[in-house]
């Protein structure tokens, strides 16, 4: 009983930061040359509003063994590669970091800042996971591999790769 109890008390106190946090980036945007470091977890300026950690040139994500176009039987073994980055669990936004996302059917990418759905469409990997097992019905699926932050916010289509693979 008191766990939980604690345990709902932490949620309400991190959303609560989070809302705080949300209202202090809106409004600071003209301000940002004289905010004061406030430690590892503040987030960096970046080109989005209330956005994710900005993208290091040159990082990229790629399907390490799905090639557009192949033929494939399910299960599917998906390997997900990412460079430029490294591959951290969901929980803490940190620059350079992030965790892998699998869309099916569902686009090319996510735009930049939009939190990643989680649903039978959008798989998140926020055990920093690089392999996935997916299970699809015979015929053709387009798969994504969308890069987000430690909160769920998309990188945008730079960290996005698809394939359109055929299930037997
Ligand atoms: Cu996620």
């Amino acid at each position: 009983m008191s766990k939980i109890c604690f345990g709902m008390v932490t949620l309400t106190l991190f959303v609560f930061l989070s809302a705080c946090n949300s209202t202090h980036n809106s409004n600071s945007t003209s301000a940002d040359s004289t905010a004061a470091p406030m430690g590892q977890n503040e987030l960096p300026v970046s080109h989005v509003k209330n956005g994710p950690p900005a993208v290091p040139a040159g990082a990229k994500v790629f399907f390490v063994n799905l090639k557009d176009g192949q033929t494939v039987s399910s299960p599917v073994e998906v390997k997900m590669g990412v460079s430029g980055m490294s591959v951290d669990s969901a929980g803490v936004v940190k620059a350079g970091s992030g965790h892998h996302h699998i869309l099916i059917d569902a686009g090319d990418s996510v735009v930049v800042g939009t939190v990643i759905p989680a649903d039978a469409h959008h798989l998140h990997f926020g055990n920093a996971q690089t392999e996935a097992r997916l299970n699809l019905p015979p015929g053709k699926h387009r798969l994504t591999l969308q890069f987000a932050d430690g909160i769920h916010r998309s990188y945008g289509r730079q960290m996005a790769a698809s394939v359109t693979v055929n299930v037997k």
